[in-house]
This record gives C-alpha cells, structure tokens and sequence, in this order.
C-alpha cells in the first residue's frame, strides 16, 4: 500500500512512521508514505496557500489552486482509491472504515489547516471526508496519522501472531476482556482462576463473557450496531 499525505506541515507527521510497528511495516515495504509540503505547489511569492474567506468571517481558507495543482499532479501519477479529507466535519473514523481502507493500493490524505479549504477542492478531488471523532484539533495532521496508523497495522504481514489483529478490540465489536501477566498475586489481587487452568475452552468461554460484560457496562451502543 501507498499512502501519499499533502500537508503545510508534514514534519509533524515524521516520527509516527520511523517509530515501533509502523516502522518495522515501511522497512519491509508493507507500506510506503510519502509527504507532500503543499507550499511547493504555490506560486505566490509568499509560497501563501490561505486566504480570507469570501463573504467575510473569522479564519483563513485554504486556496484551491496549490491544493489542486499537488492533488492532480498526484493523480497523474497513479490511480487512487480513496482521496480522503481530514476534517471534523467527515464520517467519525471507525473500525470498519479502517479495514475497508486496508484493503486499497493507492490512498491520498488531505490535511486541512485553519477554517478549512476552499469547497471547490472538495468537488474536484476529494472522495470521502473523515474526522477522528467530536473535538476539534488544530489542524488535519495528527488525525491523517490516527487514520495511517489503523490502517497499516491491520495489512497483512504487519502484526506478527502475538500483536494479531483479530484479537483486537472492535474487531467483532466488543471491547477486550481484562488481562493479566505475571505474577499471580500483587497486593492481594489474584489473577482469576480459570486463566491459570490450563482449560482452553473454559477460557475462551471466560474471556467471551468478560468482554460481553465490559461492552455492557462501557459502550452497549456498540452490542446494538451491525457488523
Ligand atoms: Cl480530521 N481534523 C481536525 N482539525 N480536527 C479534528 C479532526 C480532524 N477529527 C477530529 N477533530
């Protein structure tokens, strides 16, 4: 997979990748990231890419000229599945939404800054909008790392067995059970029983319930949605 990322600040997206997993994934070619500084697209003498927004307002809007003049170079280059806006006003980023995306060549993220970009990028280019959830961040960076980062630990070859995916946390839409290492007692808290049987049904039946329960208690909207 490629993932090509145009941003006015891509320095800040750097140590994610050189980092851990994510890392590991690039050095074996499982994924390849690319930055794209957007001031290389602009021609003012300023390398200005923000502007004031027409009809007046508070905030600057990003130009639609660098932005497309970046994305269609881009797209000249190869094809692209997803051209994908970070934006709080975009689809809330779920689980589902990242294994769909896993499963793409070619993806092209979009970093908004300030008030946001010029609608008409958004009706030439951009084919999905996604925000990491319902809070504002100051800018589309760190969400574009979020989305990266749960993407590319889920291609194949990333994870090794004991990091397996499968396993995870909303992958069937139930929360984890609890966990527990050595050692058996601390401060008088005991691990449970069954998980020191030896009886693998019996554990997997413990830990189906425990993360039941957890989902319960935590988040029963997940128990209601389809999967
Ligand atoms: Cl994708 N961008 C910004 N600026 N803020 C956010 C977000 C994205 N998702 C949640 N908050």
């Amino acid at each position: 997979m490629r993932i090509d990322i145009i941003s006015v600040l891509p320095e800040l997206m750097e140590s994610p990748f050189q980092t851990s997993i994510l890392k590991r994934a690039m050095e074996k070619g499982l994924a390849e990231v690319h930055f794209h500084q957007l001031r290389d697209w602009s021609t003012g003498k300023h390398r200005q890419v923000d502007d004031e927004p027409y009809g007046g307002g508070a905030g600057m809007v990003m130009m639609v000229e660098p932005l497309d003049k970046c994305i269609s170079e881009l797209k000249s280059q190869r094809n692209y599945d997803e051209i994908i806006y970070l934006t709080p006003e975009g689809e809330t980023l779920n689980q589902k939404i990242a294994n769909t995306l896993s499963i793409k060549e070619n993806l092209m993220l979009i970093c908004g800054h300030y008030k946001g970009i010029d609608q008409r990028v958004r009706d030439l280019h951009i084919t999905k909008e996604i925000s990491i959830g319902d809070y504002v961040l100051t800018g589309g960076e760190l969400a574009a790392c979020v989305l990266a980062d749960a993407i590319i630990r889920l291609l194949p070859g990333v994870l090794n067995d004991e990091q397996s995916a499968l396993t995870d946390s909303f992958q069937d839409n139930l929360l984890s059970p609890p966990i527990y290492t050595r050692p058996e007692e601390y401060k008088g808290l005991k691990v449970p029983e069954v998980l020191l049987s030896g009886n693998f049904g019996k554990i997997e039946e413990w830990r189906y319930e425990e993360a039941l329960r957890v989902t319960r208690e935590r988040r029963p909207d997940l128990l209601s949605e389809d999967f």
